[in-house]
């Protein structure tokens, strides 16, 4: 809009136009004043009603809350104002009305259940703190660009519509496509690691991926955005580097350049970004110690996950970030390559956070036999990837790489009680729209 200055701008002295919605109308009897917000802030607009034009006085009096309005006037200096300035209008503007029955308050005055805010996400993005937690959302995939830029990845975009599934037959949306079956991608996986034997030899992917898993739970998301990394010649641990490496340049950016969101959220005086090297613990050290905490109901044995429990008794024994490393290969998918000496153990990594887990990964098997070999023995047919295996027959480098979910990474950053609370429209067993 031609012309327009943010609230935050407005200095005594200007003449102004802001433009934003009502977001109170406080009537004093001789004086009134409307505080307009808009993506910067708020500011006070004062009506004097003896000494101004009645139309004007009952325009900006009048308007219903969360209507969208400009006014045009002049900034004054006023101490009582909550931002210190107030606007003295010539002119006030309804653009769009607002009907008086809101489904839920923007002002954050009286709380709203999640569904209604789900249901509402425009007006409920109108609260500070909802919009706080985009802006940091969008600031820690900003942060984690430049990162992957600055250690020489490319940036690619994969299929989202797949012939095939990668992370196990049973959490896949089958879609019609064009009288064929196929499916809704549940990871860039295969399409990453193709890349890596390509000229690129490093990229990394910000996309979404579809699992039809069952759970409905805080911390899964049938539609989530995941962060994809992978690159030649690195072992898993160089790859953890770089996960590392990722995760602290993500709570850097948000640390450097969203103070004000932090604050809204709690976080201006402990938000932390983790300084120290992450413990990589072996899958054996961390089951001998889960058992040890004594906090299960059963002793884990081998081969067995880390059940939810299991993670949070380990999460709040360490206290922080770590790796489990080198996990049983039975529950580690095909492409993870396990070692030459223990075939039954792999290098497959986990990160953790004490509340959960964030990403996944691994040294990939880059040898056609051995490749061909674990699809057999995980029960998939080889024909049906024969897109991905062919191309390990003409030189596919050693490589290695991971996945975050985003919304996780959110989540456990700004300590949400629920992951929906870092997707804008998330997809879960009820929610179809908006
Ligand atoms: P994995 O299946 O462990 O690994 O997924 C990687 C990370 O993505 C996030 N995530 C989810 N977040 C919310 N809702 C879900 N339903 C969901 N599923 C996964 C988690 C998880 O740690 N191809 C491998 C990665 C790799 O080896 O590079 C993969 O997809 O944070």
């Amino acid at each position: 809009m031609e012309g327009r200055t943010y609230a935050a701008d407005a200095e005594p002295g200007d003449t102004v136009t802001v433009a934003g919605w009502a977001h109170e109308i406080r009537d004093l009897g001789g004086i009134a004043f409307l505080i307009v917000r808009d993506t910067s802030g708020r500011i006070q607009v004062k009506f004097e009603k003896d000494e101004m034009d009645d139309d004007l006085v009952e325009t900006g009096t009048d308007v219903s809350r969360e209507s969208v309005v400009t006014v045009t006037g002049s900034v004054e200096e006023e101490p009582r104002a909550p931002t210190d300035v107030e606007i003295v209008p010539e002119s006030v503007e309804v653009l769009a009305p607002a009907e008086p029955e809101l489904p839920l308050d923007p002002s954050g005055k009286v709380d709203a259940e999640l569904s209604t805010r789900l249901d509402n996400r425009t007006l409920d993005l109108r609260r500070e703190e909802a919009k706080a937690i985009f802006e940091i959302r969008a600031e820690v995939l900003r942060g984690v660009r430049e990162y992957f830029r600055s250690v020489g990845c490319t940036e690619i975009n994969t299929p989202k519509i797949v012939a095939t599934g990668t992370e196990g037959g049973t959490e896949l949306f089958p879609i019609t496509y064009f009288g064929r079956e196929a499916f809704m991608n549940q990871s860039p996986q295969l399409f990453k690691q193709l890349m890596v034997g390509s000229g690129l030899e490093r990229v990394f992917e910000i996309g979404p991926i579809f699992r039809a898993e069952e759970h409905n739970t805080p911390r899964h998301l049938n539609e989530a955005t995941m962060i994809d990394f992978e690159s030649a010649f690195v072992d898993h641990h160089e790859a953890m580097d770089v996960c590392e490496g990722t995760l602290r340049a993500a709570y850097e950016a948000v640390e450097e350049n969203c103070g004000e969101q932090l604050e809204t959220l709690g976080f201006a005086e402990e938000f932390d970004v983790p300084e120290e090297a992450f413990p990589r613990l072996t899958y054996e050290e961390a089951i001998e110690r889960v058992n040890a905490t004594g906090e299960l109901d059963e002793f884990l044995g081998w081969g067995d996950d880390l059940s939810t429990e299991a993670e949070k008794a380990l999460g709040e024994e360490i206290g922080g970030h770590y790796f489990v490393t080198d996990w049983p290969s039975e529950i580690k998918p095909f492409y993870i390559q396990d070692y030459d000496d223990d075939p039954d153990l792999s290098k497959g990594f986990d990160l953790m956070h004490p509340r959960m887990e964030l990403v996944s990964g691994g040294q990939r098997e880059h040898r056609y036999e051995e490749l061909v070999a674990g699809f057999e023995q995980q029960g998939l047919d080889p024909d049906q990837f024969e897109y991905y295996t062919k191309m390990f027959k003409y030189g596919m480098p050693p490589h290695a790489g991971w996945a975050y979910g985003v919304e996780r990474l959110v989540m456990t950053m700004l300590d949400l009680p629920n992951i929906r609370e870092a997707v804008l429209f998330p997809r879960d067993r009820q929610r179809l729209s908006p």
